[in-house]
């Protein structure tokens, strides 16, 4: 039986590569950027299927590009598909898949890790000793916030926040409150379920991990900012267009809130000037599922789902 044809549109790890070329007819991308929108189209009138990732942007003018498509499948790989137009992507006849366990437990653990960057001044501290003009130590030097014993508010209790609750919670004695569209509870840990408004009011820190796309944008605003207290720090692991990055350069410029650590961005990779030269931001790459497990995991896990859509079954992780 002839094997279907699939595109991998950047590098992935090596195991992944060498089990979608025993399964598929294997074209990898070398390229490691964004595919362009004439060769995201070009993609789905050759191929069967796509392992497409964050910045393949599946718009309504690539679905347009390609009428009657070979592709009948994209397979992202991340938990995050606000790139690819589902309701295009349908129309088309093609499904979408995702990747949502492999990059739960590491997304968390940045969202921690730069939780604990903001509070602690982490950032400045490694600037000041790279500098080599640090003169010591002294009392009340970078002085930061507590982080055991305070209160986050987590905004989305879907798989990534629920990790950051537990490890809020367990690790650091966190008191725990959530935003959340549905009805949750965190088995095993104490939260409080409240509206957004309450939780920015009453949150020490806030944790961003709702779903990016045109439901969440700009969920944290210039208002939004506002219902935060000034020793208030702002974390995003989620995607940037769900903050208003304009509004929140006002807030920090204005001392609303006490800074912010950000691993994604609203235009990115563009991260403002006005951003990169304050001190009190915290500024990651887009690292939230960065470790080798996830990667070759995410991998893995979109090839389940190809497997299981070619083989007629529906891939557990259908999103679309
Ligand atoms: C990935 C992510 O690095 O899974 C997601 O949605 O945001 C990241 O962890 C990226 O999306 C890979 O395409």
């Amino acid at each position: 039986m002839r094997r279907p044809r699939l595109l991998i549109t950047r590098p992935l790890p090596e195991p992944v590569h060498a089990r979608a070329a025993a399964l598929f007819d294997l074209t990898i991308r070398k390229e490691t950027g964004p595919t362009t929108a004439a060769d995201l189209s070009a993609a789905l009138r050759d191929h069967d299927a796509i392992l497409p990732s964050l910045g393949d942007v599946f718009s309504p003018d690539v679905f347009a590009g390609a009428p009657a498509p070979r592709c009948r499948i994209l397979a992202n790989f991340g938990v995050g598909v606000s790139h690819i137009d589902l309701a295009a992507a349908a129309g088309a006849g093609v499904a979408v898949t995702n990747t949502p366990g492999a990059v739960t437990g590491p997304t968390a653990d940045i969202a921690m890790l730069l939780l604990l960057m903001t509070a602690r001044r982490a950032g400045e501290g490694e600037r000041l000793v790279r500098s080599g003009t640090w003169q010591g130590w002294h009392p009340v030097q970078l002085l930061g916030q507590d982080v055991s014993g305070s209160t986050v508010g987590i905004v989305g209790m879907g798989r990534i926040g629920q990790e950051v609750a537990r490890r809020a919670a367990a690790g650091f004695g966190m008191r725990v409150l959530f935003h959340n569209r549905s009805p949750k509870a965190v088995p095993g840990v104490e939260t409080e379920q409240v509206p957004l408004d309450e939780l920015l009011q009453r949150a020490d820190f806030v944790v961003l991990t709702v779903p990016g796309g045109s439901e969440t944008r700009h969920l944290i605003d210039a208002r939004a900012l506002t219902l935060m207290r000034p020793h208030t720090h702002l974390i995003n692991v989620s995607r940037g267009e769900v903050v208003d990055e304009a509004a929140l350069i006002r807030a920090l410029e204005g001392r609303q809130i006490a800074g912010a650590a950000l691993d994604v961005y609203e235009f990115e990779p563009a991260v403002p000037a006005a951003l990169r030269e304050r001190d009190d931001v915290v500024l990651l790459p887009h690292l939230g599922s960065a470790t080798r497990a996830a990667r070759e995991g995410m991998g893995m896990t979109a090839l389940d789902n190809l497997e299981a859509f070619f083989l007629g079954r529906v891939p557990e992780n259908k999103v679309a």
